[in-house]
């Protein structure tokens, strides 16, 4: 191809963007609650289960298609097979649209740092997030205007991002998780270790930790565990292809697959600890249950993390600031992990410069993004994440195995091509898991999710809301790939196709 691929410094650097691809808000409130909500302490099984035999295991996969055919994920796919080029583009428009509202939330992470000094949230945190900061509107379908006051931090976000972005991915996003991820990891630890010595902690702790193995026979149970690995570990996202294609001939894949996956879920279980124990010190100092205290997903971050802090016994400030901006820095990390994909496509199919590609890429995706900075916008954030999740990235990850393990039969020459540059030897494990066990709990899962939610209101919102923004969203996505798949390409083609013969593919 003309343009010459970006390239990461060192396989040091490839493991940093990975890690901080995958350590996100997912992270920090989504998975202290997830684990609460399905059986506490019971709840690591399957998420182990779902960890070793299909987050690890695909990411695997991603990297070798990324490393072997060295392309963005379109052209990946294409080197695999001209028939599943959509495929990529689909997963990418995915990443894309994750990202209009994954940096919404950035931006509420970063006004929330603001409003830590001084607590400027006051006494009803729950008031002021809806009410105050968001503006909620009070119904699905009014707008309710823009609300500056969030709009302007996403523009601040966008605007940083717009700028690491435009340079190479080595000096742009490598250099941002150089200097972003070891603070990260710097205040998560002490956000940790001053959660879980808060006195009370323990009653929290308790709650996190004590399983309830009733809990290992309700198949939602399952799916949570799954939703969250992929979701955690950013595949199914197009991410870690085009992240591993930036990587050196003979680099390691294997050993850095299992870096960058354990110690994302080492870093969710601290985050997890250190959540826990602040909410048995808001259970003890406001005399309630620990039960009455816990508050899901948004909220948890939003309403009661701002109590924890207003209760906390001196530094508030401090320890509202390390919360709120590990969030802000975890968002960012994984924010340019979203958007390289698109990027990385357009350059490769359409033969065009890096900056024209972001300007294009960055521009689109913060003009949607306005849309859920409205007194609407949480609801349309939250069903637009939803259906993204529950859906579009478990498809995904369906088609990818199917292309890879059954269609094109290329699953042998992955596990060699892996095996041939990497430390770690891959066994047959990995192939049973890829072909089998993950298909098989991806096929149980999506069933189960589309008997729960096809038909039915999703969170009680309007049927009309959740058929436009939710399955509006998921087969825009798909459609828009295949149109993108079926487009000319501007770069040369006869390469692509040598490539292919040459494998024998
Ligand atoms: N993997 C990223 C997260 O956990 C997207 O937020």
């Amino acid at each position: 191809l003309a343009q010459v691929r970006d390239q990461w410094t060192t396989r040091a650097g490839f493991i940093l963007v990975a890690m901080g691809s995958a350590i996100g808000l997912g992270n920090i409130w989504r998975y202290p609650y997830t684990v609460y909500d399905n059986g506490g302490g019971a709840f690591l099984i399957p998420y182990f289960v779902a960890l070793l035999t299909a987050g690890i295991p695909l990411l695997l996969l991603e990297y070798s298609l990324g490393h072997r055919y060295k392309g963005s994920a379109p052209l990946s796919y294409r080197r695999l097979s001209q028939k599943w080029e959509w495929l990529g583009w689909w997963q990418a428009f995915m990443a894309f649209f994750i990202v209009t509202y994954y940096i919404v939330i950035i931006g509420w992470a970063l006004s929330y740092a603001y409003f830590s000094v001084g607590t400027q949230w006051g006494d009803d945190t729950n008031a002021f997030f809806f009410g105050n900061y968001l503006g909620v509107s009070d119904s699905f379908w009014n707008f309710g205007g823009l609300q500056w006051k969030v709009l302007f931090p996403v523009l601040l976000i966008w605007a940083f991002v717009y700028f690491v972005m435009r340079k190479q991915a080595h000096k742009g996003i490598e250099r941002l998780n150089r200097i972003l991820l070891p603070a990260l990891i710097v205040m998560l630890v002490i956000i940790t270790i001053r959660g879980v010595t808060l006195e009370g902690a323990s009653d929290g702790l308790n709650v996190l930790l004590t399983p309830d193995f009733s809990a290992l026979l309700n198949p939602d149970v399952w799916v949570a565990a799954y939703g969250q690995v992929f979701f955690s570990l950013s595949v199914g996202f197009a991410t870690m292809i085009t992240y591993a294609s930036y990587l050196a001939k003979d680099t390691d894949l294997s050993n850095s697959g299992l870096i960058a996956g354990l110690s994302n879920a080492g870093f969710e279980f601290l985050a997890a600890l250190g959540v826990f124990g602040a909410l048995g010190y808001l259970a003890l100092a406001t005399g309630n249950d620990i039960q009455e205290v816990v508050s899901s997903g948004v909220g948890l971050a939003f309403v009661v993390f701002p109590q924890i802090i207003n209760a906390f016994p001196g530094l508030n400030d401090v320890f509202g600031l390390l919360f709120f901006g590990s969030l802000t820095f975890a968002g960012l990390t994984s924010a340019v992990s979203l958007l390289e994909p698109g990027v990385s496509a357009i350059r490769d199919k359409f033969n065009i410069e890096r900056t024209k590609a972001v300007n294009l890429v960055c521009g689109i995706a913060a003009v949607i993004s306005i849309l859920y900075t409205t007194g609407g916008g949480i609801r349309f954030l939250d069903v637009a994440d939803n259906f993204l999740n529950s859906y579009g990235l478990l498809f995904g990850a369906l088609a990818m195995i199917t292309a890879v393990a059954w269609n094109t039969k290329q699953l042998e020459n992955m596990q060699s091509h892996i095996n041939n540059v990497s430390d770690v030897y891959i066994g047959a494990w990995w192939k049973i898991c890829v072909k089998y066990v993950t298909p098989i709990m991806l096929l149980v899962m999506l069933v189960q999710n589309l008997m729960q939610k096809f038909m039915l209101e999703y969170e009680g919102y309007p049927m009309l809301g959740n058929l436009t923004i939710g399955w509006g969203i998921f087969f825009t996505t798909l459609l828009l790939g295949i149109i993108a798949s079926r487009m000319q390409w501007k770069s040369n083609t006869e390469q692509l196709d040598m490539y292919r013969q040459k494998e024998g593919a």
